[in-house]
């Protein structure tokens, strides 16, 4: 379409469905009148779909997850449609300026970090595949907190996407379902009967997610809770204002805040229930839809693949029951026969704190008839494996992990090591019992938001060498192998890495009025604060080399900015002082007038996935640092691999992958393995041994320890160093040295700037495999049984 024609369109959608005038449109009515312009290109592939999935009825995939880290959505659109040099010309005619039009677009934040974007990629990708898809889950009216920093301290502000309107969703008044809690259940003519005391009612927002060159779209439908009765109108009459909003201000709270505090009795009584909430709303919509265009519920398994994200969405295996048996009358053995074809879970922790478990008293008070039946599932369990049983119920517990295995077909881990874990680890005699369930399904992530959109200069050089296949052929990028030699090629991938990292630095003096050379090292480390990921341990070794600096600020030193990014949930009292502790320590190193040229700390606020898609790009090096047998997988470790960041890291989750791909010698590895942290921690007083042995350790420890990053509070970070003195169970202290002697390596690597270059470019060549389309595939072929795409439906 000529940009004159696209022009026209943003026109009439700003006069028509703004109801505005272009002299008075400010960059808000401008960005709603492009993203609708661009909406309706999407449409029409979207109905495409739809038609040709209920025509061919063919199988669905159903990705019911709490989480989906979208971001913003108008760069998405505008470049899986191939539509940026029209809407870009198209805007310059108008005199509106594309790039802080675009830049307006709130940041999507219904999710916490990596399984929630996993699950946008996944959707981008079966999109891209061209496999019918729905994901299912929350509107939640207020995302993830809004993160600022006062004296270094984070503070936690109402996160607010829906202030404006949201450009890409259609409200789907027209479907709605009535979810019940609470209540009794009663047995009438040998069938039970659950009678809800209470009732809220879901309704449905769709949002079209268009995959690579706009020939496919499948949906995203978010669940918004409302109240049977909104309003009570006698209460009003009689002057109860606010009694009579009463109503619909409680039913709301299931859908305002992603993640509420469940650190008390209601929090957790609300979490409960935003599970429930979602995962009845989409299981009846699911089987609305298969009973639509199927008469017999014995395809169900045939036509229907459900996969839960993490245990959130666990109790659809007793509601897929309840449903089949108590309302359709399906004998109960055959129900659960046919739920558990149906059913898979995604496991995407080991970390026991994060396994969900509830009390029965609050699932029996809440979800009676779900009580009874998870009792009936473990029954039917234990005859059919007799003498050695796992339950879901327990010790007055549900175990959530437990249940989903024991209703799943299949169950997965996220990266091969994560995945071996589960198998030894949480789910050893489950695995035992059913060796066939478990299979590893690597994460990956969509190559085009992560390169194509995010890394303009990289993708055009890339494409410019070996074609554009590679945008949804991740693999092809492993041609650019053939260039690395390439004195030509290698200065054109620097180039274009050191133009990011000016757009970053110039971005970083702009926003935290903090000068950094792009000629430096650009270290970074972006994540959710948690101890396993040892931000701590960064922080702690960029205090021994700001020492050794001063010590000898004569010294050929590497310049570095290290940068980090990420959130600590608001009750993770120690998250919360290893940030304070990086911005203290960031605050006296930027101000040192001896060692700032060679050492800084950045910490941009409220990180999200726009200012992923801003650092990653200008990344030297990405810090992978768990402790090992901790994180499950990682996804930022594969943006950084691929947009060309060197890693340092443990062998943990899918950086075992990462390095096996890229090369050991283009990965700095360091520290224990996931056995040697277990045997280490058997040794007694490990950390203070640790700390006796390392003189470098124990001088940073002291300095953070008295007050150094703190003098108007010395004692400040007692605690953290306390911590990684004594207990340690993430083995910071164990694993300094190691990762001190790692980072040294990485020092002198970067100085041969020519050999760091190839180094990089190898790490993108590489990477291919790393692709959530080849993620998608797998899920396809090991899990959901599905051979029908668009490919197939064509053919
Ligand atoms: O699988 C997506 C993502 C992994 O890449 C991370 O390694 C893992 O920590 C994360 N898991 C969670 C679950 N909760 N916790 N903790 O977010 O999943």
């Amino acid at each position: 379409m000529p940009h004159t024609e696209f022009r026209s369109e943003i026109l009439r959608h700003l006069t028509y469905t703004l109801g505005k005038e272009a002299e008075m449109a400010t960059r808000y009515d401008w960005r709603m009148a492009l993203s609708y312009t661009v909406r309706d290109r999407i449409t029409e592939s979207w109905h495409d779909a739809m038609r040709t999935s209920r025509d061919g009825r063919m199988k669905r995939v159903y990705y019911l997850s709490m989480e989906f880290l979208i971001g913003r959505l108008l760069e998405d659109a505008v470049v899986n449609l191939r539509l940026d040099k029209q809407a870009e010309a198209a805007m310059l005619d108008l005199g509106v300026d594309y790039d802080a039009v675009v830049a307006t677009e709130p940041d999507a934040a219904l999710g916490n970090g990596g399984l929630g974007r996993l699950a946008a990629c996944f959707l981008e990708s079966l999109s891209t595949i061209g496999t019918p898809a729905i994901g299912y889950g929350i509107r939640y009216e207020h995302g993830l907190f809004r993160q600022t920093f006062e004296n270094g301290r984070q503070m936690e502000e109402p996160e607010d996407w829906l202030s404006q309107r949201h450009a890409w969703e259609f409200e789907r008044p027209d479907v709605a379902f009535e979810i019940g809690f609470g209540g009794e259940v009663h047995e009438e003519n040998g069938r039970c009967i659950w009678t809800p005391a209470e009732h809220v009612i879901a309704s449905a927002h769709d949002t079209p997610v268009v995959g690579w060159q706009g020939s496919w779209s499948n949906t995203l439908r978010l669940w918004e809770a409302r109240a049977a009765h909104a309003f009570d109108l006698a209460a009003f009459n009689a002057g109860r204002y606010v009694a009579a909003a009463e109503p619909g201000t409680l039913a709301r709270t299931i859908s305002r805040v992603l993640y509420p505090d469940d650190t008390t009795e209601q929090g957790k009584e609300l979490r409960l229930k935003q599970e429930y909430f979602f995962t009845a709303a989409s299981l009846r919509d699911i089987l609305a839809r298969f009973e639509r265009e199927h008469d017999d519920i014995a395809l169900l398994p045939e036509k229907v693949a459900i996969q839960l994200n993490d245990t959130h969405p666990a109790i659809a295996g007793p509601e897929l029951v309840r449903l089949l048996h108590d309302e359709r009358g399906i004998e109960f053995n055959a129900s659960v026969d046919l739920a558990r074809r149906c059913l898979n879970y995604t496991n995407h922790t080991l970390l026991p704190e994060a396994l969900e478990r509830w009390s029965e008293g609050l699932m029996g008070r809440l979800l009676p008839r779900h009580l009874a039946l998870i009792a009936r599932i473990d029954e039917w369990h234990a005859r059919l494996n007799p003498g050695r049983t796992v339950t879901a119920l327990e010790h007055g517990q549900v175990k959530m992990g437990e249940l989903s295995f024991i209703m799943a077909n299949r169950v997965n881990g996220v990266s091969a090591l994560h995945t071996e874990l589960m198998k030894k680890t949480v789910f050893s005699e489950l695995h035992a019992l059913h060796p066939e369930r478990i299979v590893n399904q690597t994460n990956g992530v969509t190559p085009r938001r992560w390169v194509l959109s995010s890394n303009p200069r990289l993708s055009a050089l890339t494409t410019d060498r070996i074609g554009e296949g590679w945008v949804d052929d991740l693999e092809q990028l492993s041609r650019l192998e053939d260039h690395v030699d390439d004195p030509a090629f290698l200065d054109a991938y620097s180039a274009a890495k050191r133009a990011n990292k000016e757009d970053l630095a110039a971005w970083v003096k702009d926003s935290l009025g903090e000068k950094i050379d792009p000629a430096a090292m650009f270290d970074i480390q972006i994540k959710r604060l948690h101890e396993y990921k040892r931000q701590h341990l960064n922080i702690i070794e960029t205090v021994a080399l700001w020492q050794e600096i001063r010590d000898n600020p004569n010294a050929d030193w590497t310049p570095r900015v290290k940068i980090f990014a990420g959130k600590a949930a608001p009750g993770y009292v120690f998250a919360k002082e290893i940030i304070h502790l990086i911005n203290d320590v960031g605050r006296v190193l930027n101000a040192d007038s001896v060692t700032s040229k060679f050492l800084k700390v950045i910490y941009p606020p409220n990180y999200n996935v726009t200012l992923a898609e801003r650092l990653i790009p200008a990344a030297d090096l990405s810090e992978q640092i768990s402790t090992a047998g901790k994180e499950a997988s990682g996804t930022g470790n594969m943006k950084f691999a691929l947009n060309g960041a060197l890693t340092v890291g443990t062998l943990d989750g899918a950086n075992v992958e990462i390095r096996e791909r890229v090369g050991a010698d283009n990965f700095f590895l360091f520290g224990m393995t996931a056995e040697e942290v277990v045997e280490r921690r058997r040794v007694e007083n490990h950390a203070a041994r640790a700390v006796a042995d390392d003189p470098r350790l124990a001088r940073a420890l002291e300095a953070i320890r008295s007050g150094v990053f703190s003098p108007e509070e010395p004692d400040r970070y007692h605690g953290v160093v306390a911590n990684v003195t004594g207990p340690d169970y993430f083995l910071v202290s164990s694993d300094f040295s190691d990762y001190w002697r790692a980072q040294r390596e990485v020092d002198a690597a970067y100085r041969d700037t020519a050999a760091w270059t190839r180094a990089a470019a190898l790490n993108t060549a590489r990477s291919g495999w790393f692709s959530s389309d080849r993620t998608i595939r797998g899920y396809m072929a090991d899990i959901w049984d599905i051979r029908s795409s668009r490919a197939f439906a064509t053919a």
